[in-house]
């Protein structure tokens, strides 16, 4: 089968994105299935485009997207996508929409497919920082999310999919005071959301 997996790059203060770093160095392959890696812009109007691209052309059963939520302290998967784009700041080609919708003629809001309780269950077997997430926000992150789940629906596509935020990671920019995962531990974490999904 084929797994679609998307980060985000750099935006506002955040020189880097630990989800891009993750799409760098998480393997092309896991247990024989195929993972597709994309960064994708962190802009309102064109960061769905080449997911559609991936999910037309690959077909994936899997579809997980990450973002990075600054001062989150834990891996944290999404539990639902609203129908609403405001945001205080721009993203990084100036939109700054203000209580707009993503489709004026959608859904309010989509759950997440993906199995957060077991997903839940197995980061804390290992001790890796995990919550469930009541709100993805309403910057792109959560756009994208209900951009994907609104997609699959559209056109029937039986995959296990949805949103996951990680925190700042140690290598980057932070400040003392702020939570952060070294990079590998969130990379382990990924890998067993992945494996949760399979
Ligand atoms: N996080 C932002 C957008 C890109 C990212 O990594 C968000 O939470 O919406």
């Amino acid at each position: 089968m084929n797994i679609l997996l998307t980060g985000f790059g750099a935006f506002l203060n955040n020189d880097e994105n630990p989800t891009e770093e993750i799409m760098k160095i998480f393997p092309i392959s896991i247990y024989g299935n195929k993972v597709i890696k994309l960064v994708l812009p962190v802009d309102f109007n064109n960061a769905f485009d080449q997911v559609k691209e991936a999910i037309d052309e690959f077909k994936p059963e899997i579809i997980i997207n990450f973002g990075l939520a600054r001062g989150r302290k834990a891996i944290t998967p999404e539990r639902v996508a609203i129908n609403v784009n405001d945001s205080k700041q721009s993203d990084n080609v100036g939109n700054a929409p203000q209580d707009e919708t993503i489709n004026p003629n959608g859904l309010n809001a989509y759950f997440t497919k993906l199995p957060l309780k077991k997903i839940v269950e197995k980061l804390n077997q290992k001790s890796i920082p995990v919550s469930i997430s009541n709100t993805a926000g309403t910057y792109v992150c959560n756009n994208i999310m209900y951009r994907v789940l609104e997609y699959i629906d559209q056109i029937d596509l039986d995959a296990v999919a949805g949103f996951v935020h990680v925190p700042l990671m140690t290598e980057q920019k932070h400040n003392d005071d702020e939570f952060t995962l070294p990079l590998n531990t969130i990379l382990e974490g990924v890998i067993d959301i992945v494996k949760c999904c399979l």
